[in-house]
């Protein structure tokens, strides 16, 4: 294993980075703009990971990802469409940090990555490696993968995320979504749920009985299944946030590792 302290991996969550309910799937231009200035800031090696947002979860649930008895030929039947849009997106988000000079490539986990039951099955990273050695910034996504099991699943962006960064022993990992982090309710149906700092081995039985899936059309689990692998990969000894990457500004003062509101996840 190479050992690459200084890397940080931030995932741009789908909800910030496209229109989620916008058919046929729109990007959120002002968002992705912004976005691609504050990355800009950061000097170091970087992996950025894309949620599917609009584009992969829309198009994955149509084709029967969401349930676990879908017959074979209906998702295989899912591949291009999913494939098409994810391509899309993720080439848009390389345009954009492209044009503010970084030196973003992507790398599409369908063409190496095989899956068992929707987890990680086989996922090569050696052209991620020779790239990040290379000064280059890897772009990759959440992504719709042959499955040895049940013909093709859904591999999502927060799997990705975890997953490199114990391969490749990043030291921070940031995962932007459009909440202030963990709260201990919805906040989109209870405006008034209080905001968690910090989740460590004290309160994470209690906050993870209490998150839940995002939305309906989310075919890779919303909250819960996040705060699992990240607490997973908290035992390692890693820098992990959950911030709103929907507020200008908070991911550019975590990359500076400047306090903002945000939930750090220690083990
Ligand atoms: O939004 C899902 O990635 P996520 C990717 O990070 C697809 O869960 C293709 C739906």
């Amino acid at each position: 294993m190479i050992l690459l302290k200084s890397l940080t991996i931030v995932k741009l969550g789908g909800s910030v980075i496209t229109h989620k309910d916008a058919t046929p799937p729109k990007l959120n231009d002002t968002n992705l703009a912004r976005i691609a200035k504050e990355l800009k800031t950061h000097s170091g090696e970087l992996i950025i990971v894309l949620g599917g947002g609009a584009h992969g979860h829309q198009a994955a649930h149509l084709h029967g990802y969401a349930n676990p008895n879908s017959p074979k030929d209906q998702l295989l039947k899912g591949i291009p469409p999913i494939r098409h849009n994810m391509s899309n997106l993720s080439s848009s988000v390389e345009s954009y940090l492209n044009r503010e000079g970084i030196p973003a490539v992507v790398i599409s986990p369908f063409t190496t990555v095989t899956l068992k039951n929707g987890m990680i099955h086989s996922y090569p990273t050696n052209i991620i490696k020779k790239s990040i050695e290379s000064e280059l910034v890897v772009v990759t996504h959440g992504d719709v993968c042959f499955d040895i099991e049940r013909a093709a699943s859904i591999l999502s962006g927060d799997t990705i995320a975890v997953y490199l960064a114990k391969e490749l022993n990043a030291g921070k990992v940031l995962i932007g979504t459009d909440v202030d982090g963990v709260l201990d309710d919805n906040p989109k149906i209870n405006p008034s749920a209080k905001h968690i700092p910090l989740i460590n081995q004290e309160n994470k039985e209690i906050i993870l009985s209490k998150t839940g899936p995002s939305t309906n059309t989310d075919v890779t689990g919303g909250m819960s299944k996040k705060l699992t692998e990240l607490l997973e990969l908290s035992k390692q000894d890693k820098e992990i946030i959950i911030f709103n990457l929907t507020v200008p500004g908070r991911l550019e003062l975590l990359l500076r590792n400047e306090p903002t509101i945000c939930t750090r996840i220690q083990s």
